[in-house]
């Protein structure tokens, strides 16, 4: 009612122009749709009263009807369904039916790498720590592997390295003995780009970035790439430090803006990844060419490359990737099962930081880093961006299937020969076209033909990963020996005291009761 009065009013104001003669065609057109009334033109407020109600409760017998009886349906459905959570908002975004137990499937194939991997790295630390640092349920405390969330172990690639004789010189040392400055790291990411047939970073990327932190305000360190959407302005957002480590982060960002523009040409609401783990693979998928020492070698910041029987240097370089690449999977994969268990109200809100440990310490096989059950006064998820900052996650572990079904069929189009972790596609168009053939498409097909169009292959697979990593197995297998190299499910902290500290503890308090009867 009080929007037909407004309408009304509006319409008697335009009413007081001689817009019919107006030469402007658009404000014309503006006049003439504000005297337009429709229903609103109706005098008699009880009828309009009578429109309007009829209007709003046959709006409402439409939304709130539902579909009975159905054969094989409990419940009634509704006419137009929508989505049961946020979690299954998300998750049909990679339009599969099951895309849940695709992805625990996917997890499963990768445990063994994973445990593996775990088992090693504990025999290293606890070497160079004091053992008593870790539980005897096997987990891994949190804040010895080099990186906030453990999501990542690259930083304690020293302490654990396979071959030390063998090492791999420091890159950040090397970049910084180059000279290397932040605009130089990301026209090296734009070289690569470039070399495979891609685009170059348009100019308004260099003018429009914000590629360093700014020192007079506070601003999301956390990086992204952005598209605008006018097809001129892209942009990174990173506060960029002249590491290893930022340069993969920087060739990341760059990947997102490298897809933004392949897809460019397409309709808006196709203007983007097939799903959200093809924009997060496409991102990653240069990291694992750069990386191998081929790569670095012809960029000046490796002196050697490795020959090939120097099954050392191999070992260390494939140890070195797995502590970026392996050790993330589990974090990967957690994260949104937590989330989709709180979204689904599985979770409730007094067992959110409990829900978290149990699945870091279950599927991550960490526990936490300091000697104190987490509880609810803490909320632990919270110090991950991708939580606070409403970022799904699993993208990312989709992402890590994909770079490696990806790089696999871009190094069979280069025509690489040897084992796959040694294969860079740098300078090869024949890759860079195949790829770009699969990017152009944007979401405007099922990411299944996305996905064809590289790999041949309409379904998600974990074997080209493992085939990356499989000397690296084979190795730890040996290192490992017949060890059990699981953990416990639970946390340590939810353990009962070890008998060890039942015996410390006991024999503190007989020592406190005699120095009572002594002085008393
Ligand atoms: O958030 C990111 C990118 C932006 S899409 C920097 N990543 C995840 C993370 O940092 O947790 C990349 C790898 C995983
Ligand atoms: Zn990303």
């Amino acid at each position: 009612m009080e929007f037909s009065a407004f309408s009304k009013e509006a319409a008697q104001n335009a009413s007081k122009y001689d817009w019919k003669n107006f030469q402007n065609e658009t404000v014309k057109r503006l006049f003439e749709k504000i005297s337009s009334l429709g229903f609103s033109a109706v005098n008699d407020t009880e009828k309009l009263r009578l429109i309007s109600n009829l209007e709003a409760s046959l709006t409402n017998m439409y939304s709130t009807g539902k579909v009975c009886n159905i054969p094989g349906e409990s419940t009634c459905l509704e006419l137009e369904p929508g989505f049961k959570d946020t979690g299954e908002y998300w998750r049909s975004w990679y339009e599969v039916p099951t895309f849940e137990s695709d992805v625990r499937n996917l997890y499963n194939e990768l445990s063994e790498l994973y445990q593996h991997l775990h088992y090693y790295v504990r025999q290293k630390l606890r070497n160079k720590y004091n053992a008593d640092v870790f539980p005897a349920t096997g987990h891994l405390p949190a804040h010895l592997l080099g990186n906030m969330w453990a999501q990542q172990w690259n930083n304690i690639y020293d302490l654990v390295i396979p071959y030390p004789s063998a090492g791999r010189v420091n890159i950040t040392k090397a970049m910084l003995d180059k000279g290397y400055n932040i605009t130089y790291m990301y026209q090296v990411a734009e070289d690569f780009f470039k070399s495979i047939g891609l685009q170059p970073m348009p100019e308004r990327f260099w003018t429009e970035s914000m590629l360093e932190k700014p020192a007079d305000r506070d601003v999301v360190c956390h990086a992204s790439a952005w598209d605008f959407y006018n097809k001129q302005d892209f942009r990174i957002k990173q506060c960029t430090s002249i590491t290893e480590d930022q340069l993969m982060t920087v060739h990341h960002e760059m990947g997102h803006v490298i897809y933004f523009l392949e897809y460019m040409n397409q309709p808006i609401i196709f203007r983007r990844g097939a799903n959200p783990g093809f924009h997060e693979g496409m991102a990653d998928i240069v990291t694992l060419s750069f990386q191998t020492p081929e790569h670095l070698f012809k960029l000046g910041l490796v002196d050697s490359v490795p020959g090939p029987n120097d099954t050392d240097a191999d070992i260390n370089f494939l140890l070195r990737m797995a502590l970026e690449k392996v050790a993330f999977l589990p974090f990967g994969y957690l994260i949104d099962q937590w989330r989709w268990s709180v979204f689904k109200g599985e979770t409730t809100p007094n067992k959110y930081n409990q829900k978290w440990w149990e699945l870091r310490c279950e599927i991550q096989g960490i526990s936490p880093p300091v000697n104190l059950y987490r509880d609810e006064e803490y909320f632990d998820p919270g110090a991950k961006y991708h939580i606070p900052g409403n970022t799904p996650y699993i993208r990312y572990f989709v992402s890590y299937i994909l770079q490696f079904m990806w790089h696999k069929s871009l190094c069979d189009v280069a025509g690489h020969t040897g084992p796959l972790h040694r294969c860079d596609i740098y300078q090869n168009r024949a890759a860079g076209e195949k790829l770009r053939e699969m990017l152009q498409l944007g979401s405007s097909k099922h990411w299944s033909e996305a996905l064809f169009t590289v790999t041949g292959s309409r379904t998600m697979s974990a074997a080209p990963l493992i085939e990356y990593f499989q000397p690296l197995l084979q190795w730890l297998k040996k290192q490992n020996g017949n060890a059990d190299v699981s953990w416990n499910k639970a946390c340590p902290q939810n353990e009962p005291p070890s008998s060890a500290a039942i015996i410390k503890i006991s024999v503190s308090l007989t020592f406190i009761s005699l120095i009572f009867v002594f002085l008393f």
